[in-house]
């Protein structure tokens, strides 16, 4: 294959790569490799059996990360993950395909991404959408991502990404040295990222990306409302954006009711598809 699709997990997360995979099996025409990045443990352990022993069609890798991972007050100050930085380096690991999306491991596919694939990007070296909703401005922007900024540059008005759903030209992220630069950003003492992984992107992009429009990237939070307002079509991804204190597959922690209606209940119907247990 020429592209591939990628997401990445810990093992408390193996539900959201299961619905996600068995989505994109449904809604896409699955012209792509699909690759997992598994961060903790080990391949044998019990807990990656859902991954490891029960589904098909993927390659499971561990170990891509990098050295330091800092955390964000957006996210819990102090706390480090690196399954939420590994996208960076996908480039790196797929340099021989030529486009990858990232998605995250609590993202569903309602449509035919593969259009993407096609999508021209410029002179862009990544494509995302832009943060926040598309009614709130100030949600958009950089400033709102930065717990420091130590310049005196104005950031109020520079875009700035969400990286839930990420699609890289991976020659081109190489050939900018974008990793090297994200390290650095990571490193930077005058800046501090507050929604981790995310602020350092829009850091080092300072707006230079090409903007995927809304539907492709739909916090289910907003959806409704967006709609209403007439701002957003039919969603071809949808987030299901929470984080850790709300996940889809934990009846104890989700409560992803909007307008009436029971987002969690769609997000089951993909995870049962695949018959796990
Ligand atoms: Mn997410």
């Amino acid at each position: 294959m020429e592209n591939n699709v990628v997401t990445g997990c810990t093992a408390s997360h193996i539900p959201g790569v299961i619905a996600l995979y068995n989505s994109l099996k449904k809604n896409t025409d699955m012209n792509f490799d699909f690759h997992v990045l598994c961060t903790g443990g080990r391949p044998d352990d019990l807990e990656w059996s859902d991954l490891t022993s029960q589904m098909s069609g993927f390659s499971l890798m561990w170990d891509v990360e990098l050295d330091y991972n800092p955390g964000g007050s957006g996210w819990g100050d102090g706390t480090t993950n690196s399954s939420m930085y590994n996208r960076v380096l996908i480039p790196n690991t797929f340099s021989e395909y030529k486009r990858s999306i990232w998605l995250d491991s609590d993202t569903i596919v309602l449509d035919n991404i593969s259009r993407l694939f096609e999508m021209d990007m410029e002179s862009n070296s990544v494509a995302m959408s832009l943060n926040g909703n598309p009614w709130n401005r100030e949600k958009q922007c950089l400033k709102r991502d930065m717990d420091v900024w130590n310049y005196d540059f104005d950031i109020s008005d520079i875009d700035s990404p969400q990286a839930g759903v990420m699609m890289f030209d991976n020659k081109k992220w190489l050939a900018n040295e974008m990793t090297a630069k994200f390290i650095e950003a990571t490193n930077n003492q005058n800046i501090k990222g507050k929604f981790v992984v995310q602020s350092y992107l829009g850091y080092i992009l300072m707006g230079k990306f090409l903007k995927l429009n809304f539907e492709w990237n739909v916090d289910v939070s907003w959806l409704d409302m967006a709609q209403g307002r007439g701002m957003l079509g039919d969603p071809h991804i949808l987030h299901y954006i929470g984080g850790g204190k709300k996940l889809p597959w934990d009846p104890q922690r989700n409560n992803y009711t909007f307008a009436g209606k029971d987002y969690t209940k769609l997000w089951e119907e993909y995870y049962n598809d695949g018959e796990i247990i």
